[in-house]
Parts: structure tokens; sequence; C-alpha cells
């Protein structure tokens, strides 16, 4: 049987059309400035994040608990605890001299919501004084189903969930207890509350329209096979973005992990799994795994300019005035670079090799960092397509004044011998030799990412072919 095309189908498929781009646009106007939920915007925007919850109703086995909940930190960095006023004014002091400050989180060093009464307290408090920043918070999920009506009274836009398993079997050997109802329980029975509490909370944000990030910590052998599992049953409820975090497990960091060997994946091997769950849904591959008291751009620490002695007696000059108008310069830098992207063309339609670059940029999209000024490169993957961000390496600064460039340059050759180039404002003469040694081509420029990596393929792409068009002659 056919049947006769419906007589609203023309007018309403492009309604239907209209509709979905203006649900894309606000969505893309709830993200536009968080360094976390988009990639784009973390290049311009600040976060920071207030240490206002001490305490932990779970135990996972990457955490020790003497330092910050390594659920959002690398494990082994402590921070200083504050009280929700002094929350207020730290932030106070420095969305005044960080005008790029768009969001403040609350991130630990505990769990934000084993310890409700002050992230809720702090959380008002920055709704009333600073109605200009947006409100973040991360949890491992076991409080949250009690807590997102408050979320949600508080304009809470942004939650993060941890979430390593959906299956008991594996997620009893992550954490070994939680505390619940005041009562310590271990094991399966343990580990079946906390997933079942996760879902719910997942849930419940889906619900009452709450945009939510889920982190995963990837931990070779144990759940890196099941995450994409996890990644499958977020998608379906919901969750809008997945953060694969690496398992950093190191023995002098104490954790239970840490101290039975417990590796953390390789780059390589967190790629593979980032780009199998992109397929179904947006992946976070530029997350630093911050301190409890991050400041600053994503992958700049500048916790240490603002410890508790210090901001306590900095002048507060926030001034939402400014802070308007600064923002608007960068979003029309913004829209300059997004006209200037939009104009490199894919350069083919057939597929061509992709390889990696190492950028060093201090942010504003663009390479504007010294070589050895670098404390991370950003990895771009490049083929005729253009370039697309794939995930960042820490490294040993190379310049060290003068001492210790050789063991640097060593291990800035581990973090990045599987690149073709680094592309930098600036190299000095030694390190250019040192890399084209090991095999990437160090390139000179100033200007965005993506320009000079397809400036740099383009040339790469033209000498390989005819080292390829060499070779099939010699045939
Ligand atoms: Fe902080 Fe987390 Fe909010 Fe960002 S961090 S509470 S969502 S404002 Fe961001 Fe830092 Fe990764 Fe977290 S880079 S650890 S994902
Ligand atoms: Fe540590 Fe965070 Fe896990 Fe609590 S939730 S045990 S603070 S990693």
């Amino acid at each position: 049987m056919t049947t006769a095309p419906s007589r609203n189908c023309h007018c309403t498929q492009p309604a239907v059309a209209d509709a979905l781009a203006q649900r894309d646009a606000r969505l893309q106007a709830r993200i536009a400035k968080h360094p976390c939920y988009s990639e784009e915007a973390h290049h311009h925007y600040a976060r920071m994040h207030v240490a206002v919850a001490p305490a932990c109703n779970i135990q996972c086995n990457y955490c020790n608990r003497k330092y910050d909940c390594a659920n959002e930190s690398r494990p082994g960095v402590v921070s200083e605890v504050l009280t929700p006023e002094e929350a207020l004014r730290k932030v106070l002091v420095i969305a005044g001299k960080i005008p790029q400050l768009t969001v403040v989180g609350i991130a630990g060093p505990g769990d934000p919501l084993a310890n409700p009464k002050q992230t809720f307290r702090t959380f008002e408090l920055l709704a009333e004084h600073v109605p200009d920043i947006k409100l973040c918070l991360s949890t491992n999920g076991l409080n949250l189903p009690d807590y997102v009506d408050r979320i949600k009274a508080l304009n809470i836009d942004h939650v993060t969930i941890t979430i390593n398993a959906i299956d008991p079997d594996i997620a009893v050997r992550i954490y070994p207890w939680i505390r619940w109802q005041r009562k310590r329980i271990y094991g399966k029975e343990a580990v079946k509350i906390l997933l079942e509490r996760q879902m719910e909370g997942l849930q419940a944000l889906q619900e009452a329209d709450i945009l939510c990030k889920v982190n995963s910590v990837m931990i070779p052998g144990i759940n890196d096979e099941h995450l994409l599992e996890v990644n499958r049953v977020i998608r379906e409820k919901g969750a809008f973005l997945h953060n694969i975090m690496p398992l950093i497990s190191a023995p002098e960091h104490g954790t239970y992990f840490g101290l039975t060997g417990q590796r953390g994946p390789t780059p390589q091997e967190l790629k593979a799994l980032q780009d199998k769950c992109a397929v179904g849904m947006k992946v976070m591959r530029h997350c630093r795994q911050c301190r409890a008291d991050a400041i600053g751009l994503l992958g700049e620490d500048r916790s240490q300019e603002f410890t508790k002695q210090k901001f306590m007696t900095m002048p507060v000059e926030y001034d939402p005035e400014k802070r308007r108008l600064h923002q608007t310069r960068i979003e029309l830098e913004r829209q300059v670079m997004a006209q200037k992207k939009a104009q490199l063309r894919p350069q083919t339609t057939q597929p061509t090799p992709a390889i990696l670059v190492a950028v060093a940029s201090k942010g504003g999209g663009l390479v504007n960092q010294h070589f050895g000024h670098a404390k991370e490169f950003m990895v771009y993957e490049v083929d005729g397509q253009g370039a697309r961000f794939v995930g960042h390496r820490k490294v040993a600064q190379y310049c060290q004044g003068g001492y210790g460039e050789e063991a640097t340059m060593t291990h800035i050759l581990q973090a990045i011998g599987d690149c073709q180039a680094v592309l930098c404002a600036k190299i000095g003469p030694c390190p250019q030799e040192k890399l084209r040694q090991a095999g990437i081509e160090p390139v000179e420029d100033y200007d965005l990412i993506e320009v000079v990596a397809r400036k740099f393929y383009d040339r790469w792409l033209a000498q390989h072919k005819e080292v390829g068009y060499a070779l099939q002659n010699a045939e």
C-alpha cells in the first residue's frame, strides 16, 4: 500500500528545521562562554574553582583523601579550603583582575554535594553578588538526586557527574565503599546504590533541562572497554558531553591504584577510545584535570597568585560593565577568527593521510608561544579536510635558564614523538636541530592554529607525494 504524502509535509519540514536550528542556537548560547563545555571557548574564556567542600561520601581507588577530589583534579594536589564568604571575596577579586572569567565551579576538594551547606551557601552568595558569572558543579552523583531542585532554583546550568562504570562487577573494582544514610557500606551493595543514584541524578538533570557532562576515568584493564557501554547509556539518557580522562596513578600519590601498580592509559589509547565514543556524541578532549582551586584559562594555573593570604588583602575591583566590554571585544575577535577559518575550505574531498602536529599556544586559538616556554603542547590531527584538536601533552618546560635542557628535551620528545611538527612562535637553533634529528619539523609562525597547521600540512603532503612518486618510479 502506498501512502499519499501528507498535505502538511512541505510546510512542516521547514518549520521542523527552523525549530531545530533555534534549539541548536539556544544550546550554543548556553555553552558559548563555558571553557569546558565548548572546546572553542576554552581558547578565550577562563574558569575558576572555589574549594569550599572538604568532605567526601565515597572512596575511589584513584583518590588519596589527603588531596583534592581526583574526579576533576590531578591526584597529589592540595587546595586551601575556604568558607563561602571567603570564596565570594576571592571571586570578586579575580573577576576584576581576569575579565574573561566566565564560570565559577565547585569541584572539591571533596564532593560538593557531601558538603551541601557550604556548597549552596557559596552558590547563593555568588548568584547574588556576581550575576554575570555562570555557576558549575561537579559531583560523584551519590547525593545528586536530592539536590536537583535546588540546583535548578539557583540557575546552575552545568553539572558534571563522574560515572566510571554502569556494571557493578566493574564498579566494585573502582569503589571500595560509600557512606550512605550514616553508614559505611562496602562492595557490591555499595556500588549498586552509587550507580543507581548516578543514573537517577542524570535523569533528573535531563528532566530539569540542566546540561550534564559525564566524566569517566579511563583505567586500562578495568573499565577501558566498558566505557563504550557507559558512553552509549549516558548518551541515551541525554548527557550533553562525555569527558574521558586518563587515570593518573603514581606510587607517591598514595592511592590504591598508585600503590598496586595500576597504570594509566597512553595518549594513543586515550585518543582511540575518545575517537570511538565521538561517533555518537560530543566528547571533551581539552580537560586539564584541574585543581579544586584552579584559576585561569584551562592549561594555565594561576592559583598560586591568589592564595588566601594574598586575595584577602587585594582590592575588590569587580566591575560588570568593564567585564561586559572586555567580553564583547573577545566575541568580535572570535567572529573575525571564525570568518578566517571558514575561508579554509577542505583541500580535497579525497581521503588524505592524517598526521599529528604539536602546537605551542598561550590561548586565543593562536600559535603564539615560544617553544621553550610551553608547559604543554596542544595536539591537532590534520588532513585534507582540516585540523581538529585531539588532546594535549604536558611537558617539562624546555627553557630552564641554561641548565637541564638536555633532560627536558628528552621528556618533550617522549611526549610528542608521534607528531610530525611543532608549531610555535619562536624556537632557538639548538632545539630546532634536536627536533629535526627526531624527525619532527620545527615551524615558526604566528597566526590561527588552523591556518599554520594547514600551511604545514600542504607542504608535508606535497613532499610526501614527491617521495611517493620517486619510490614508485624507482620500483
Ligand atoms: Fe570546573 Fe568542571 Fe565546571 Fe569546568 S573544570 S567544575 S566543568 S568549570 Fe573542566 Fe577542569 Fe576538566 Fe573539570 S578542565 S577538570 S572538565
Ligand atoms: Fe576522592 Fe573525589 Fe572519589 Fe571522593 S569522589 S573519593 S574526593 S576522587
